[in-house]
């Protein structure tokens, strides 16, 4: 009943009188006694040995006679405004509410320090004499310019370019026989979002459509913990062991004397590193192709990349491989137009992706799930364990299993986007790893880096990175906490806790598959591992025609800015062991014959595949037109009612149409009513849009057609293979830029309309089928007519 420093029923001078003693200090020291001889040994410790090991059970507990027993204090149930409402929370963690309990509106509200003081006068430092020094006094002008100087925190490493949204995951049915993983636990189950996009090596203000892998990362907030699924829009990577992690984004960032090129893979260091790198001569064709320069976050596939393992309440376990799948297509931009956008729009996606989601224009993908056994995986010619191959859709076919959506924006770019923290090592039970050696080395790194990124091992508690499961255990203290524990135990096993928090058991707990391991130590790969060039040929083979253009173009593109001519020779050598077409369409681009194929070190033969149509974008057309932007070129003079009525129609069916005039304001049309031009060509130039209308209107088409720039903004529309509309007099803008109907073939140009399509409805079909296919390619040439 005594405290060391004095009696403990005293009142503390001029402190209200307590509530607590002397009662609840007998209760607790009682209480204390008994919770901890309900625990006369460790009941557990037999579970841990041997074969019971497998099964660990769940963690001994007592439950306290009171309350008070496992409280800090005993005067816990003294109330404030600040300590809370004096009635002990058990069993809850605070930190994880909602992120309303985080979320600040200034309204009708005054400014104030970051101590709650009111602010007076927001404008003038304070100043002795008004013409005088500045007081080192100024605690307010020093507390406001000391957070501004501290407001950046170290970008990401890789990935520093990005943007996020919050939205949903629900699975379409359960998944139990396959997983006991929490957001495939039932039918129509939804678990909350949040999903990161990125360019991996520009810095964090680079443009978003250098040529470069994207990020797809989720990070499900599911009621069994949180688990981050960090991916990309490429199925394979470019090196098979987190070892050689460093050293690629070492030679893919900017050069360290200069620091250049930023965000591109355009230059010595990287192809230096690459060339020596047949391993990841896969991963380049993945990278010169479209698949770099998507025309959207939204129109991009994504993938778990490496192998994992699902596991079902039985402890059955299936190897799994995750493939998103965008409901608005898989499409790309032309890298002539990703190059413009890069000055028109540099936040070209990241716009996209805002404006998308405030317009109710909710994105969305599928998940699918391939999923084959151990023994399936030991007959494949490659190794699942390895990241440089993918499992052909034709040998494990994709199941559909649920959808992501969309549906918020973040309220502030920084606390949510640049603060969210993904880690591979999250994953939660019916999930497990595989030996994949570059996912074991990311499950290290990237808990590591947000230490350093986000301050320290607090990171977890950054709202954003919170679960909506409860968090208890006994790690303490470090940078920046905020939970503060309750009662005096940061340890188990206890008594004094009553043995809270308890271990959960293998029943709820995370449990890692006990995969039989019998092996030497050591540090090399495995045979299969070699083969770096039958999948790479595969890829390839199963391109369409203007997607393997596109391959030897941006090898060209590449290569052509390496400065260093024996790195250009080293990288055609790696292509001649994939395709002769391939190699001789780069090295003629680059002016020097194909050099003798690298070595070959693969002790395995060759596999020859059949050629994939899921490996080739075209594969994944849209449904409609929705959220594509479409400029409705217009001047005085236009066929006001036939404007409109493009206007409606497309956006009607989910489009984005703009009016696009020479200048921006009114724009008298041939009938009473005036138009808007919205922007003009000047500034919203053609690459920003994925087709163009051009009304009738004699008076109209005669400025248009004087305008240089309109004349350069159909040309790119039609260089960029999109759909064109030009209705009566517009011809004549076609004609005069060299437009004709035809493709190379001889075959008629489907997506230049106007010209068989005489009456506005007819052309407005035949207009939103081109636009539903997106692209033309087929109008392409080498080099381009126009
Ligand atoms: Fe990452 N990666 N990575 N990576 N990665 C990071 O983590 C790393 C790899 C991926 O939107 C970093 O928080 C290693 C493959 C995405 O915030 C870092 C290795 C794949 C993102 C890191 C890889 C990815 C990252 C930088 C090889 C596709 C952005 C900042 C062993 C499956 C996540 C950070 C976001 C970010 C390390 C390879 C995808 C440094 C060591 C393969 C989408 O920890």
């Amino acid at each position: 009943m005594a405290t060391v420093s004095g009696p403990s029923t005293g009142k503390a001078p001029g402190a209200t009188p307590t509530k607590a003693a002397p009662a609840d200090l007998l209760k607790k020291v009682v209480g204390t006694g008994a919770l901890s001889s309900a625990m006369p040994s460790n009941p557990n410790k037999p579970a841990e040995i041997g074969d019971a090991a497998y099964h660990p059970p769940q963690g001994a507990t007592a439950k306290p006679p009171s309350a008070v027993v496992t409280s800090s204090t005993v005067t816990e149930s003294n109330a404030s405004e600040k300590v809370g409402s004096g009635k002990p929370p058990q069993g809850v963690n605070a930190t994880i509410d909602s992120l309303d309990r985080v979320r600040v509106d200034s309204g009708d509200r005054h400014l104030t320090t970051n101590q709650g003081v009111a602010i007076a006068d927001n404008q003038n430092s304070l100043k002795i004499g008004l013409r005088g020094p500045t007081a080192l006094e100024d605690f307010i002008l020093r507390e406001k310019i000391t957070h501004f100087d501290h407001e950046r925190i170290p970008e990401r490493v890789v990935h520093a370019r990005g943007s996020a949204a919050h939205g949903y995951f629900e699975c379409y049915k359960a998944l139990t026989p396959l997983t006991k993983a929490a957001p495939f636990a039932a039918d129509g189950k939804q678990t909350p979002v949040f999903v990161r996009f990125s360019t991996v090596a520009g810095e964090r203000g680079s443009t978003d459509t250098a040529r470069d892998v994207r990020g797809f990362a989720v990070k499900f907030y599911t009621d069994e913990g949180n688990w981050d699924l960090v991916g990309n829009n490429m199925p394979i990577f470019f090196i098979q062991d987190a070892m050689k992690f460093p050293d690629l984004v070492h030679a893919v960032k900017p050069e360290p004397h200069f620091a250049m090129p930023q965000a591109s893979s355009a230059h010595d260091t990287y192809w230096d590193f690459v060339s020596l790198m047949p391993e990841s001569t896969h991963m380049l064709l993945w990278q010169m192709s479209d698949r770099a320069i998507p025309r959207s976050y939204r129109m991009m596939q994504g993938f778990g990349v490496h192998t994992f393992r699902l596991i079902n309440a039985e402890g059955e376990a299936v190897f799994c491989k995750f493939h998103w799948t965008p409901t608005a297509g898989t499409h790309a931009l032309a890298w002539d137009e990703a190059v413009k956008i890069s000055g028109a729009d540099p936040d070209f996606h990241r716009r996209d992706l805002w404006e998308a989601i405030e317009a109710g224009a909710y994105p969305e993908w599928e998940l699918g799930l391939q999923v084959f056994s151990e023994e399936q995986a030991e007959e494949f010619e490659f190794d699942i364990l390895d990241p440089t191959k993918i499992v052909p859709e034709e040998m494990v076919p994709v199941i559909p299993v649920g959808k992501l959506v969309l549906n918020r924006n973040p309220d502030n770019f920084f606390a949510e986007t640049e603060q969210v923290a993904f880690c591979t090592a999250h994953i939660v039970p019916g999930i497990d790893f595989s030996n994949d050696p570059l996912l074991q080395g990311r499950i290290h790194s990237y808990v590591d880096t947000q230490i350093t990124r986000l301050g320290g091992p607090n990171f977890h508690e950054i709202p954003i990175n919170a679960p909506i499961a409860q968090i208890h255990n006994n790690q303490r203290d470090g940078m920046h906490r905020q939970a503060i524990a309750r009662g005096r135990v940061s340890y188990e096993p206890n008594s004094l806790g009553g043995g809270c928090p308890f271990q959960a058991g293998s029943l709820k707990g995370f449990t890692s598959y006990p995969e039989p391991v019998a092996a030497d130590k050591v540090r090399g790969k495995p045979e299969k591992f070699a083969d770096h060039y039958s999948q790479a040929n595969l890829f390839w083979k199963s391109q369409s025609p203007a997607e393997q253009n596109h391959i030897i173009k941006a090898f060209r593109f590449e290569l052509t800015r390496v400065q260093t001519q024996a790195i250009r020779e080293r990288v055609v050598s790696l292509l001649a062991n994939v395709d002769s077409t391939l190699a001789e369409g780069v090295a003629r681009g680059l002016g020097f014959p194909v050099p003798p194929p690298a070595p070959n070190i693969s002790p395995l033969p060759a596999h020859t595949y059949e050629p994939s149509p899921a490996l080739s974008m075209m594969s994944y057309p849209a449904r409609d037109i929705k959220t594509r932007r479409v400029a409705i070129l217009i001047a005085p003079g236009v066929d006001g009612a036939m404007a409109r009525s493009i206007y409606t129609t497309l956006l009607d069916s989910g489009a984005v149409p703009r009016f696009v005039g020479i200048t921006l304001g009114e724009v008298p049309a041939t009938d009473a009513e005036t138009l808007h031009a919205e922007i003009s060509v000047e500034a919203g130039p053609s690459v920003l849009y994925d087709a163009v209308a051009i009304p009738d209107g004699a008076e109209s088409v005669a400025t248009l057609i004087k305008d240089g720039q309109v004349l350069e903004f159909i040309k790119d529309q039609y260089r960029h293979c999109k759909p064109i509309m030009a209705m009566g007099a517009a011809q004549s803008l076609l004609e005069k830029a060299g437009i004709t109907p035809t493709l190379p073939s001889g075959d008629k140009d489907a997506s230049i309309v106007g010209i068989d399509e005489k009456k506005t409805d007819t052309a407005l079909n035949a207009f939103i089928k081109a636009m539903t296919a997106h692209k033309e390619l087929a109008r392409e040439t080498d080099p381009p007519a126009i």
